[in-house]
């Protein structure tokens, strides 16, 4: 097939860490209220579980996120940056980076940018696509932690691969999931070059 493969790629919870970001944030910001360990995590939403924990603590979670440099600072997955860089890399592939903003948008939109210009370099700043709707963006796969992925498109084109996370980890889901960086993805694109 003479056809280009175009992979999307998320970003919090499969490039960035942002639940390890989340945690080590909140604690030190709030040493005396309870915590969600990694291990206890459950559900996408960070916050609907820490308001399940105590009701003040949803808002507690947010004021994180919504802070100054929290974006920025997120720490790369392992073997994440090395995997996109490769996919860059390959014959017949495009690789965009597809992550939706937080609606508190003081901080956000810049810092992904600016975290794709720190670890991937300015040139990796046209693959990126900041959308609150993944389902009209076009692609043939999507690397994603949240298991569910709707909008205004019922049938979106990309195939869904759930990346594997704390928080979805127990789900049995009906899509093919990627481990970690360190399972085998190239196989995962391979699956979808010739159909
Ligand atoms: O920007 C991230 C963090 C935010 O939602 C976005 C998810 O983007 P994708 O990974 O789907 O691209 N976010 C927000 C909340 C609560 C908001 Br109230 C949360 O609990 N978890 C979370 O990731």
């Amino acid at each position: 097939s003479g056809k280009r493969l175009r992979v999307l790629v998320d970003m919090d919870g499969v490039l960035a860490d942002f639940e390890g970001g989340f945690l080590k944030k909140y604690r030190a910001k709030y040493p005396e209220d309870p915590f969600i360990s990694l291990q206890d995590r459950r559900g996408f939403w960070v916050s609907t579980q820490y308001g399940q924990l105590r009701s003040d603590l949803c808002e507690k979670a947010i004021s994180i996120w919504e802070s100054k440099d929290f974006f920025m600072e997120l720490e790369p997955l392992p073997g994440g940056l090395e995997a996109v860089r490769e996919m860059a890399q390959m014959e017949n592939t495009d690789v965009f980076i597809c992550t939706s903003p937080i609606n508190h948008i003081q901080h956000c939109p810049y810092e992904k940018y600016a975290w794709v210009e720190q670890h991937l370099g300015q040139g990796f700043l046209e693959q990126v696509i900041l959308t609150r709707d993944k389902t009209v963006i076009s692609g043939d796969i999507l690397i994603d932690d949240k298991p569910d992925i709707l909008g205004v498109d019922p049938d979106p084109t990309w195939e869904h691969i759930l990346f594997t996370t704390c928080h979805n980890k127990h789900l049995s889901p009906p899509q093919k999931r990627l481990l970690s960086w360190a399972d085998d993805w190239r196989a995962v694109l391979n699956s979808r070059r010739h159909d």
